[in-house]
């Protein structure tokens, strides 16, 4: 199948996270507004955003356009791309559990975008930064530590092995682990170095995703 995945052209933001799993499964997709041309780039998306696109529009990006499915929600997409390319587990309290931690990370990733926008989201971090320096030292001392030290715990309970969050193999909520903690990374360095020696387990998930062969390649792609 050829994936559309349609999200904002400029930033990394949630788009990564369908990113990880369609490059990971060495998936043909488009990604529709970073392309220029007829039904492509943002006036191709603002149609879906405005309700011309779809008779199910979705309330904001990412969203994935798989032949006639249009599927809006991050943890949604991932729930129903991974399955069909191997990367969630196969048994149902498996793919429960897998899709609980992915929505836990879901929660983890506004906490983390409002450090930067703690007052409006449409407002630029320029126009908020005194309120975002409480808000992310209030972050970095508790709420940070309490996520972290939380799927930390979840990759030391693994009663299928210690290198993967939910069961023996690779799933979407490794992919997306791996991009909290890169994100988390690029927007506090100081915090993360010293959390790195903190967090083990998922700084060597961290790790190992990012060596897998086809996730280093699009890293040094220009994708
Ligand atoms: N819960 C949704 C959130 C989607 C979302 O907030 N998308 C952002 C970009 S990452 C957006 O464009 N939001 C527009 C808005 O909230 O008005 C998801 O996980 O996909």
């Amino acid at each position: 199948m050829n994936y559309e995945l349609y999200y904002w052209p400029t930033i990394q933001g949630r788009g990564e996270f369908v990113r990880l799993v369609l490059e990971e499964a060495g998936a043909s997709y488009l990604d529709v507004a970073r392309m220029s041309g007829k039904g492509a780039g943002m006036p191709a998306l603002l149609r879906f955003l405005d309700g011309r696109g779809a008779a199910r529009p979705p309330f904001a990006p990412p969203f994935l356009k798989a032949g006639r499915l249009v599927i809006g929600q991050t943890a949604n997409i991932l729930q129903f791309l991974a399955p069909r390319h191997g990367l969630a587990p196969k048994d149902e309290a498996g793919r429960l559990w897998t899709q609980e931690l992915q929505l836990t990370m879901a929660d983890f990733l506004v906490e983390i975008h409002d450090t930067h926008h703690p007052v409006a989201a449409g407002l630029y971090y320029e126009d908020q930064k005194k309120e975002a320096r409480r808000r992310a030292a209030d972050f970095l001392d508790s709420r940070a530590p309490k996520f972290l030290g939380y799927f930390e715990r979840v990759l030391a309970k693994n009663a299928r092995g210690k290198r993967y969050l939910a069961g023996a193999r690779l799933t979407y909520a490794d992919l997306s682990m791996f991009q909290i903690i890169a994100g988390l990374s690029y927007a506090f360095p100081r915090s993360m170095a010293a959390a790195a020696r903190k967090y083990r387990r998922l700084f060597t998930l961290h790790a190992r995703v990012q060596e897998r062969p086809r996730i280093a390649a699009y890293l040094a792609s220009r994708r």
